[in-house]
């Protein structure tokens, strides 16, 4: 009898322990299941908004028409933060949106003990509608705002929303990057998943991204970035059929997603993708592998080409960067940038991108210096510290990036000849950032097209002996300018003469 009750009292206490196990476990997983737990964090008042009908203005993600007798206050108030700032105020700040995952992606099942993560968010002059539509669960980080609302109201109204919200402010005016560091440091998260501060998070984005981390720790992944308008906040839906990529210029661009990643996954599109870079503003990283594979470059000014610097840098140094279809963030796109630079855009970029093209790039960085002319003028500061932690990670050359990871990149891996503007490539094509040298009929004008490495009207065959640039479709050489158009050099019958000489610098190619 005394053994069944000593069982008995066993057994509750153990059973009581497990409930607060579990209570304190879901209490402290805020951001592992936001999308299940969204209604409970929120506010009795918000919640109220939630449950009410998709009616009010850009619920579903429906564009928002300004009336016309407002169209005049509405283009005033658009420069504040070159978007319409009348449409996102109209619009709640938790609206409701359209699931646009694909099919595939609404049925998959994440393991329950997925890492949690910190939300980094870096504003500077935001607006307040956008910011807060973008919070949940957040680290708030300030890069020195001058509006007073992002101020003490700000404060007051993170500290009534039931989820842990904190906000730290810079002294002055740091940048992106540097805000983001110390937004990073103070993290407690196992992950850190960095996002704008003019976003909007659809259901089921954060678990794709947490189990891939789960899964691989030195995997960077992004979510796709869907297309909030800035005219109407309209939420369009972003694709999974493009990633990152970059120009001679360094800039990033989109690009479609080749046939052999679509291969490697074997046609499903639910799977990651393999991206050469990352657009830069939202994604999620294991904390300690941040650390380890150095943060961020410190002696980058404000913004710009911090992006492709951390995507060289991991997968050089042995991570991954990958889009994970099945998470979808929406983000408001600017036409023009709001923000202030110190000491002005053009100068700030071409130094953070010389530092990445120092850095990362080896012999390659010379396609970025010959494309930007006065680039070279430009102060890049000290970089020993990066090219110590590149040796100290023992990172692979970038030749080998653009083998492995970007072989169809618009700087060739191999080329003969890098000139002032133009490099002939192994392809035989005469290119300049992803524009080719192109001619189609006989005794015609070059004109610059997209290479679409076909050969065909692109190839010209060069003759190290002779000097001669034959275009192999038309049999002909490249020659001069004619006297109706001094601009533009054209194809002639091969003749031997001077005007048919080119000598291109830097030659590799064997006589
Ligand atoms: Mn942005």
């Amino acid at each position: 009898m005394r053994r069944f009750v000593y069982c008995k009292v066993v057994l509750t206490t153990s059973l009581v322990w497990v409930l607060v196990d579990v209570f304190l476990l879901l209490y402290f997983s805020e951001c592992n299941k936001c999308d299940d737990r969204k209604d409970r964090s929120l506010l009795p008042a918000l919640r109220a908004v939630i449950s009410r009908s998709h009616e009010g203005p850009g619920e579903m993600g429906k564009a928002v028409n300004i009336p016309k007798d407002d169209q005049e206050k509405m283009k005033e108030l658009f420069k504040i933060n070159q978007f319409n700032l009348m449409a996102s105020d109209m619009i709640a700040l938790n609206r409701s949106l359209p699931d646009v995952r694909l099919d595939g992606c609404k049925t998959k099942v994440y393991p329950d003990d997925l890492p949690n993560t910190s939300i980094v968010i870096v504003f500077h002059n935001e607006a307040w509608s956008t910011l807060l539509r973008t919070v949940h669960s957040v680290i708030n980080l300030d890069d020195a705002s001058e509006r007073d609302f992002l101020k003490k109201k700000l404060e007051n109204y993170a500290r009534t929303l039931e989820v842990p919200v904190r906000i730290l402010r810079m002294e002055q005016r740091s940048g992106l990057i540097r805000a983001r560091l110390r937004g990073a440091a103070a993290t407690k998260g196992q992950v850190i998943t960095f996002l704008d501060a003019h976003c909007e998070c659809t259901v089921g984005w954060l678990e794709p991204l947490l189990a891939r981390i789960k899964e691989d720790r030195t995997a960077v992944v992004c979510p796709i970035i869907d297309v909030i308008s800035d005219e109407t906040f309209e939420y369009m839906a972003g694709s999974d059929m493009t990633y990152g990529g970059f120009n001679w210029k360094l800039n990033f661009r989109w690009y479609p997603v080749p046939q052999r990643e679509m291969d490697r996954r074997k046609g499903d599109r639910t799977l990651p993708v393999r991206t050469p870079t990352m657009a830069g503003g939202l994604f999620s990283i294991d904390k300690t592998y941040f650390e380890e594979i150095g943060s961020y470059d410190p002696g980058m000014d404000i913004w710009g080409g911090e992006n492709l610097e951390m995507s060289f840098r991991i997968w050089q140094c042995g991570g991954s960067l990958e889009i994970v279809t099945c998470s979808h963030v929406g983000h408001v796109f600017r036409k023009a940038t709001p923000y202030s630079f110190p000491g002005g855009t053009g100068q700030v970029i071409n130094k953070n991108n010389r530092r990445l093209a120092e850095v990362w790039m080896d012999d390659f960085k010379d396609f970025f210096y010959i494309i930007s002319p006065g680039v070279m003028r430009v102060d890049y500061g000290d970089v020993s510290s990066r090219k110590a932690l590149r040796e100290a990670l023992k990172c692979k050359p970038f030749s080998w990036y653009l083998e492995n990871i970007y072989p169809d990149s618009q700087i060739p891996r191999r080329y003969y000849s890098l000139g002032e503007v133009f490099s002939y490539t192994a392809d035989k094509e005469i290119r300049t950032d992803d524009l080719c040298l192109d001619v189609s009929r006989l005794n015609g004008p070059v004109v610059m097209l997209k290479c679409h490495h076909m050969k065909g009207n692109q190839m010209f065959e060069y003759d190290a002996e002779r000097l001669t640039l034959l275009h192999v479709n038309s049999n002909q050489c490249l020659d001069m300018p004619s006297e109706e158009d001094k601009m533009v050099p054209t194809l002639r019958d091969c003749n031997g003469s001077r005007s048919q000489q080119w000598l291109l610098r830097n030659m590799t190619l064997s006589i």
